[in-house]
């Protein structure tokens, strides 16, 4: 039985899965750099451990001091968080040599859906649609012009050691295409260290949306729905929901239902999720992420279901306790990040909270470890808050986001709050209509005014 995580994160995942733990009577042990002596996750846990100066790659990317904080304060498990060392498979591989739990998929999960070519041949024998392309690797000009010919153009070549919009090239045509490939392979060399790339179908207008999955050890594998994430800048997402405005719940039984199938057939464990592309009523897969994503608040929200503890539990050999039957999809749920930074600069604010209220009331859930008089320290990422508001109808979740939105105060420093209460109220959003690139669109039309 797990009786002691360490959670190797900080702010409000750490924060988040030291609650699922609390819940659980599990003992949490928090690890942090010198510039975190006085964040929440610190002062909750029941145990702490300082793991190096304030840049991550020395401490919380810092698999040594990690590993030596769970053995000193005798954790029997870890959980990762996102970012970080969540999709390190080297970090899961030391961590169950150590004879402490992973609390994720295996390492070698980790390592097939890291790998972009490896994971996509994966789910498409698995039986998951995806973009039309190469057949694996395109090694020069000659492959790529035919695949790129077959399927037509444009076109985008993508980085196998990539994902999440890193390593990209868009081709329009012929001409454009040797120096992409050239160029697209000795930026993933030096970027990845890996100059493998592939070439795909570049679809123009998708929305990007996701599918939850969980799996334990004994077979048994649900869907937890979508959430449309195609709000995004910079492959930044600002806003997430779900159920996505542009499915249905038939869509969703059948999307859901395909990837339930295909990660039971790559005998997958943990919490998942798979990205598609979603344009003219397709699904095109792009990638897997085997980790807890900053959104799975919105699933939580219209499931009832708490993925850290499923997770928890996953990781503890335990079955989970509901089928896909008992699953429920109940009402709409928003997302909105907030970050210490100029809500249409997007330049990063870092500094002191002088004044802190969050707004509350039915429906109303607050992740974040801010409080009065903390210093938000300049070496980390902006997020500082995800606000995520339930309600029985996305037009109830959007009146109740709209009030919680007026209520919260964050003083001293600025934060994308604003340009949360704007985006809300504009009619594309709130007809549900809008694709991947809609947001860098609207954002731009905000600086011509
Ligand atoms: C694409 C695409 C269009 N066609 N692949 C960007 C992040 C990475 N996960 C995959 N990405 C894209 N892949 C094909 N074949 C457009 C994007 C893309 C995107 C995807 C999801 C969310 C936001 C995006 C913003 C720009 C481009």
């Amino acid at each position: 039985m797990i009786e002691k995580v360490l959670i190797a994160n900080r702010g409000e995942i750490a924060l988040r899965i030291h609650r699922a733990c609390h819940e659980m009577g599990i003992k949490t042990v928090a690890v942090h750099s010198t510039a975190d002596e006085s964040a929440m996750h610190v002062r909750l846990a029941d145990e702490s451990v300082c793991i190096g100066p304030p840049p991550s790659t020395d401490s919380y990317l810092n698999i040594p001091a990690i590993i030596s904080a769970a053995e000193i304060t005798g954790a029997d498990a870890i959980h990762p968080g996102y970012g970080f060392l969540s999709e390190s498979a080297k970090f899961a591989e030391i961590i169950e040599k150590h004879d402490i739990k992973f609390i994720g998929p295996t390492a070698d999960h980790i390592n097939l859906m890291g790998d972009k070519i490896s994971a996509k041949a994966a789910v498409q024998k698995a039986g998951i649609p995806v973009v039309p392309g190469s057949d694996g690797e395109v090694r020069e000009f000659k492959d790529a012009a035919i695949v790129a010919g077959k399927i037509g153009y444009p076109v985008i070549v993508k980085a196998a050691s990539g994902g999440g919009g890193r390593g990209m090239k868009i081709v329009h045509d012929e001409s454009e295409l040797e120096l992409a490939v050239s160029s697209a392979k000795r930026e993933a060399a030096v970027s990845f260290g890996d100059g493998t790339v592939y070439l795909e179908k570049f679809l123009t207008t998708p929305r990007h949306i996701e599918i939850q999955v969980l799996a334990d050890t004994h077979g048994n594998v649900v869907h937890l729905g979508e959430r449309d994430c195609s709000l995004q800048r910079r492959h930044q997402k600002i806003l997430e929901e779900s159920p996505s405005p542009a499915l249905n719940s038939e869509g969703r039984d059948k999307i859901g239902e395909v990837c339930r199938k295909a990660v039971k057939s790559i005998g997958y464990r943990g919490a998942g999720t798979i990205e598609f592309l979603y344009e003219n009523g397709e699904f095109y897969f792009i990638e897997m992420n085997t980790r807890l994503q900053v959104e799975h608040p919105v699933t939580e929200m219209i499931t009832g279901i708490d993925l850290v503890r499923e997770q928890i539990r996953i990781a503890d050999g335990l079955p989970l306790n509901f089928k896909q039957e008992d699953i429920k999809f109940s009402g709409h749920a928003i997302e909105c990040r907030i970050n210490a930074e100029d809500p249409f600069t997007f330049m990063p604010s870092p500094g002191q909270v002088t004044d802190y209220h969050t707004p509350g009331g039915l429906d109303v859930r607050v992740d974040s470890g801010l409080y009065t008089r903390y210093k938000i320290p300049p070496h980390y990422d902006s997020m500082i808050a995800k606000l995520i508001v339930h309600g029985k109808t996305r037009n109830e979740c959007l009146m109740r986001l709209r009030r919680s939105l007026e209520e919260y105060v964050i003083d001293g420093i600025k934060t994308t709050i604003p340009l949360h209460q704007k985006l809300i109220r504009e009619d594309d959003f709130i007809n549900g209509d809008y694709n991947i690139h809609w947001l860098e669109k609207y954002l731009d039309s905000l600086l011509d005014e």
